[in-house]
């Protein structure tokens, strides 16, 4: 007896002091409580399937704008989605709305109803071109971000652009006044040349640089503690290119990719065309998963499909057998699709009511690897 009590009183005191399964590696070692919370939730949500996302999917949908509680996605499936993705361009401006005509006001109620129902964030930033005042695909000239770093004639106005971003961050509270953790994926598909920060537009090294600075100003000028830092260049061919960017662990929380089955219009009617984009799809999304799961592994990250999906997937089965036979069985966080525009009849990438593959999406998201909100309550 007397040996058995200080054996259990040592066991309880283990078990007391014991760490969570994962490591607290977070880019800010300051966030706040509910963010280190939701990075370990995302962790541990890793075991349970891949969580499904959609683009402003509170906002609007196939014709309709701002409506209570309204979703494509659960016009659709009778769910809300896991992961919602928002885009702040035009923040940095003091626009009252974004690029797609959603108010900020608005947005910050849709991210907080999101939270409540137990839903993550993730915020996107296609900023506008400082330097010819242009959007962020204004990309002629490569000294756009070299203008900004420190030295640059636009580094003091840039930081300007970063105080709206960081107030942005700073009014994300939930009911109680509590700020709401997301996700923010910045300047992302870099490995392409479409974006002024761009791999055509800037150097890796200047790159790493924007990256580095913005953290630093956010989190240590602006005390944002509500961050996780996402990283998702478009397709790479191999770990080497998809890190020849990558501003290094220490400022990097989740990794994931952008990446979309090209294609439209005249191409849609020919099926032998439609089908070389969908194997190429197929191949470039396993092909970019093994890279970014694999490094994941190494480095302790939490990888995702940042962006994706076939505009109007025509093909019958696109999400049930084409997208869930790819990714099924991957271990990695999430994958969004992209926005269902409400006014551009092309521009849709989830069924909308009355849509085409209303019955096969539905029939993807029931998929025991599948997550919706309800899922990771
Ligand atoms: C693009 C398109 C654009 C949109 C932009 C930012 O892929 O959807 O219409 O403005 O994303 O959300």
């Amino acid at each position: 007896m007397k040996k058995i009590i200080p054996i259990a009183l040592f066991l309880i005191m283990c078990s007391c002091t014991e760490k969570p399964n994962t490591p607290i590696n977070l880019v800010d070692k300051k966030a706040t409580p509910e963010t280190v919370s939701l990075y370990n939730r995302i962790f541990t949500l890793l075991d349970k399937g891949i969580m499904l996302g959609h683009q402003d999917d509170l906002a609007y949908g196939v014709n309709w704008y701002n409506e209570p509680n309204r979703s494509d996605v659960h016009d659709v499936t009778g769910k809300y989605p896991a992961v919602v993705g928002w885009e702040i361009g035009h923040i940095e401006i003091d626009a009252p709305y974004n690029l797609d005509s959603i108010y900020f006001d608005n947005m910050k109620r849709y991210i907080r109803e999101a939270h409540q129902r137990g839903s993550i964030n993730t915020i996107s930033w296609h900023g506008d071109n400082i330097v010819t005042g242009n959007t962020a695909w204004d990309c002629a000239q490569d000294y756009v971000v070299k203008s900004i770093l420190p030295g640059g004639e636009n580094h003091e106005k840039y930081q300007v652009w970063l105080d709206r971003v960081a107030n942005f961050f700073l009014d994300l509270k939930d009911k109680d006044g509590i700020l709401i953790p997301v996700m923010f994926r910045m300047y992302h598909e870099h490995s392409g040349g479409w974006f002024w920060w761009g791999s055509k537009q800037c150097t890796p090294q200047e790159y790493k640089q924007l990256w580095v600075m913005t953290v630093e100003y956010l989190r240590d000028k602006k005390n944002v503690h509500n961050i996780i830092y996402a990283y998702s260049p478009s397709e790479t061919k191999d770990e080497t290119e998809y890190l020849e960017r990558y501003p290094g662990d220490e400022y990097v929380d989740v990794i994931g990719f952008d990446c979309y089955a090209s294609g439209e219009g005249t191409m849609y009617n020919d099926p032998e065309t439609l089908n070389a984009h969908i194997e190429r799809y197929k191949t470039a999304l396993k092909h970019n998963l093994d890279i970014v799961i694999n490094y994941a592994r190494k480095a302790n990250k939490i990888a995702c499909i940042a962006e994706t999906g076939m505009e109007k997937f025509p093909p019958e089965h696109f999400f049930s057998e084409i997208i869930y036979n790819t990714i099924k069985d991957y271990k990695f966080s999430y994958i969004l699709f992209w926005r269902n525009a409400k006014n551009r009849p092309d521009h849709y990438y989830v069924p909308y009511k009355g849509s085409n593959n209303e019955d096969d999406f539905r029939k993807f998201v029931t998929k025991p690897e599948i997550l919706m909100a309800k899922d990771i309550i």
